[in-house]
């Protein structure tokens, strides 16, 4: 038996599913954790299925820190959604513990595993495939925003520190091009200079924070479109999934993360470039969705800024890909050689794009301000 498979086998051996394990197969478009669907046979009941998560090492240093927040915020969900005359079961994710009660099992490997009910019934999508699909998503992250606004944020561990830095995040890419340890920097001297030109673009929303301009709440900050279970019959926003990043953040910064994933009509790993291009229209449909899901949480600067979350979150992970392109693919998963650089080029792509339309992503936010 090769290592992974004893590996999985020792994990699914530390849980109690509750009806025997039939199969565990790789599942899912995540670029962080290593997940598996688990399928289990009831003698008297139909397959039941399980998300099981290798959290990544790379990416979370201290799972301990990262599972105690997640159980915080399901365990608060679950309790806010109920007082709402919602189905906890399907609109929050639960955190199943292995047998030795631990909030997650460590394998011989050193790995860090968790498990989680499959919510049944529903649509993880890749792109919006209808305007209206894109605002049920908008709606359901503004509404997990609002029903986190109470949550005591001071017992949040920073689960990855300077995550949405993205000051910090263009000194990592300075440090990359410096070291050019694979000798790629040459190759992407255009992107590179790209990130270079925007440097005081990076300091916009830091600014906003640090002179009290706009607040500091407890937000998701990973709000792609992928993250959200959609119901199939409905289409409603049914499941916020993918908590690791749920810190104290911005608001701009979780709308803005979903226009660059969402407000196009290509995948983020699209190499032909002509296709990749910000749709007006759907930035549009996300700002009134989301902002109706916040049910006016959102004060007038944090609306205002609404275009610059946008560009922001789509710079900066453009500079992610690109820095972890240069120091050799380390964090985020790839399927194919330069996948870092193609995913980094859309996203400029998309930065220029947003700048040529910045006049009207500005109007569109400006009706939905009070005062
Ligand atoms: P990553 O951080 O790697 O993106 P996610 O937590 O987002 O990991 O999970 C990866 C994918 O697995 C999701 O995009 C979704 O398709 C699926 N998934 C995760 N949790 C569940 C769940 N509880 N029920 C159904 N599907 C899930
Ligand atoms: C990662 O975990 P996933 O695949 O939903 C990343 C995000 C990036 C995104 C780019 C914890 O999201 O920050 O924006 O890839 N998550 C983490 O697709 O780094
Ligand atoms: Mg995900």
């Amino acid at each position: 038996m090769a290592e992974a498979e004893r590996t999985l086998q020792e994990v699914l051996s530390a849980f109690d599913f509750g009806a025997p394990v039939v199969g565990a197969v790789r599942y899912g478009e995540g670029h962080i954790n290593d997940t598996f669907c688990v399928h289990t046979q009831p003698a008297d009941r139909p397959c039941r299925r399980f998300i099981l998560q290798r959290m990544s090492a790379a990416a979370f240093k201290r799972p301990d820190q990262l599972m105690e927040n997640i159980i915080g915020v399901t365990d608060y969900l679950g309790r806010e959604i109920e007082k709402h005359g919602g189905d906890r079961s399907r609109e929050a994710l639960e955190v199943l513990r292995p047998k030795n009660g631990e909030p997650f099992y460590t394998d011989s490997q050193g790995g860090a595993w968790r498990l989680y009910p499959f919510v049944e019934d529903t649509i993880c999508y890749q792109s919006a495939q209808t305007p209206e699909l894109f605002a049920a998503s908008g709606r359901a992250f503004g509404r997990f925003q609002r029903l986190l606004q109470d949550y005591p944020a001071g017992t949040l561990h920073e689960t990855i520190p300077h995550f949405h830095d993205t000051e910090d995040r263009l000194a990592k890419l300075k440090a990359a091009v410096a070291a050019d340890k694979l000798g790629r920097a040459a190759e992407c001297q255009k992107e590179i200079e790209f990130c270079l030109a925007r440097e005081s673009d990076c300091s916009v929303a830091l600014d906003a924070l640090r002179q009290g301009r706009v607040p500091l709440r407890v937000t998701h900050n990973d709000t792609k479109l992928n993250n959200v279970l959609m119901d199939k019959d409905t289409g409603a926003g049914m499941c916020i999934i993918d908590l690791d990043t749920v810190m104290p953040g911005l608001a701009i910064n979780d709308f803005g993360d979903s226009i660059r994933f969402g407000a196009n009509h290509s995948a983020e790993d699209e190499t032909d470039l002509t296709k990749v291009n910000l749709d007006v229209e759907l930035f549009a449909v996300y700002a009134a969705a989301f902002l109706e899901g916040a049910e006016g949480s959102l004060t007038d600067e944090e609306i205002a800024l609404l275009p610059w979350g946008a560009k922001l979150m789509t710079l900066e992970c453009g500079i992610r890909f690109l820095t972890d392109y240069l120091v050799g693919d380390e964090y985020f998963h790839i399927s194919r050689e330069k996948h870092n650089l193609d995913r980094c080029r859309t996203q400029f792509k998309l930065v220029a794009d947003m700048e040529a339309n910045w006049q009207r992503l500005q109007d569109i936010v400006e009706q939905y301000k009070k005062g």
